[in-house]
């Protein structure tokens, strides 16, 4: 302001000093040329320092633009360290970028303790702890009955009977057979004099004591008292004494009796459980004792596996691709091809394993509809009549059919039920989305 103000009041008396009419009143041409000097030094100063704050700005700029280059590539390398999945659990989530969460879940029969994410932080470290996968504790409900000590096991739990009691959770209660005799003399003989024919490792000679007078004749556990003296113990065939006594069988699947005891064998497929009694099936998909190629799926069913290979239905006018192991999507029909349009929109696969005569009815699969466009979802049983002697398809909710399990399978066998959703605008077809499901039904009841 003050620079332009200065060059006008030079200019303005050179343009007086031009005009011979006012040369008295203007200054003397060399009064006006040291202004002019005075003006161009004040101008040249003024231009130093101008340029000295444009540099000033550029430098500024140019720091500004480097420090934020660097916040980028620093942003872009940013990594967290790697995270491990907690034992017995899994990781999702694969980048360990800044910004970037990681998930955590844990395998079943575990609970996770610990936060269920983690967030790679600005600092490049994880929000929270790591957490762990902890075994659930089945015994957390002391279900072990007349002291037995119960152990905790991955899924499950097993009783150590406290002595006198057996079964899954100790309920029954095991007898014990004595006599009481009071011809002592006789008895404390007896031993001595068994017939060796008649020992054996099914007979046993007793062991009598007497007691004020009265002898009392015992066995070793998993015999009785037998023969006219009381002077022999047999064993005990726990199979027949147990069959479908008040406890409940014995053993799940086949009693072996053997002296002073009995076992439980299981069907191959399974393995006898800890408490000797029951069976569980063996996972043959998580111990690799599966022979399914790397192209097949290993379903575990109690019993055994199934290999599955889920391959995309063949159907005129539509062509389907695989966009998921178990899902197949329809590709694009062309624009007004009714048949293509009209066909399923995917096919999604499920495999369910199910031990024999389970109750009905049961719920056995829900579909639901995420994201339903149009004003109305229709569920549907397609399938043949065996699927229609066993399954039903009814609705849950606005958005949820169900497929329902309505009369008891005696397996081995395998049952497919196909469950159709559609979705419809004003009773026009919008979509149809086909869920096959498969139910592998093993021969026993466990
Ligand atoms: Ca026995
Ligand atoms: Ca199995």
């Amino acid at each position: 302001m003050f620079a332009s103000a200065a060059v006008a009041a030079a200019l303005l008396c050179c343009c007086f000093s031009l005009h011979p009419a006012f040369g008295e009143e203007c200054a003397s041409r060399q009064e006006v040329q040291g202004s002019l000097k005075q003006v161009l030094k004040f101008l040249s100063a003024h231009e130093a320092s101008y340029l000295q704050n444009l540099r000033n700005l550029k430098k500024k700029i140019n720091q500004l633009q480097s420090s934020a280059a660097k916040q980028t590539a620093k942003a872009m390398n940013s990594t967290c360290a790697k995270l491990d999945a907690p034992a017995n659990g899994r990781k999702l989530g694969r980048s360990h970028g800044l910004g970037h969460e990681v998930h955590f879940v844990c395998d079943r029969g575990f609970e996770l303790v610990g936060p269920e994410s983690r967030l790679c932080q600005e600092s490049l470290t994880w929000s929270g702890q790591q957490p762990v996968c902890q075994d659930v504790n089945e015994c957390a409900s002391s279900p072990c009955l007349n002291g037995g000590t119960c152990v905790d096991e991955v899924n499950q739990f097993s009783c150590a009977c406290a002595r006198g009691w057996a079964g899954a959770t100790c309920q029954s209660p095991v007898p014990t057979f004595f006599v009481t005799r009071t011809n002592a003399s006789s008895v404390m003989a007896a031993a001595a004099t068994l017939p060796a024919a008649t020992t054996g490792p099914s007979v046993r000679p007793s062991r009598c004591t007497i007691v004020q007078g009265t002898t009392h004749c015992t066995c070793e556990p998993g015999y009785t008292i037998s023969g006219r003296e009381s002077n022999t113990c047999v064993d005990i065939d726990e199979c027949e004494v147990f069959h479908n006594g008040p406890a409940g069988r014995l053993c799940l699947h086949t009693c072996v009796n053997t002296p002073g005891g009995y076992r439980c064998s299981c069907p191959a497929g399974y393995d006898v459980t800890r408490d000797g009694r029951s069976c569980k099936d063996i996972d043959e998909c998580a111990t690799r004792q599966n022979d399914c190629t790397k192209d097949q799926m290993c379903i575990n069913t109690y019993g055994g596996f199934q290999c599955v290979q889920v391959e995309c239905p063949k159907i005129p006018h539509a062509t389907y691709v695989k966009t998921s192991p178990m899902r197949c999507e329809r590709n694009p029909c062309p624009v007004d091809n009714k048949s293509c349009s009209q066909t399923p929109n995917s096919f999604s696969y499920h495999y369910l394993s199910v031990v024999s005569n389970l109750s009905a009815p049961r719920v056995m699969f829900r579909v639901s509809a995420l994201r339903p466009v149009g004003d109305t979802l229709r569920f549907a049983l397609l399938g043949g009549r065996l699927a229609r002697r066993h399954f039903t398809v009814q609705r849950s909710d606005r958005l949820t059919g169900q497929l329902m399990l309505v009369s008891p399978v005696q397996g081995p066998v395998t049952l497919e039920a196909d469950v159709e959703m559609s979705e419809l605008e004003k009773r026009a077809q919008l979509g149809r989305y086909i869920t096959k499901v498969t139910m592998f039904v093993s021969q026993y009841d466990f």
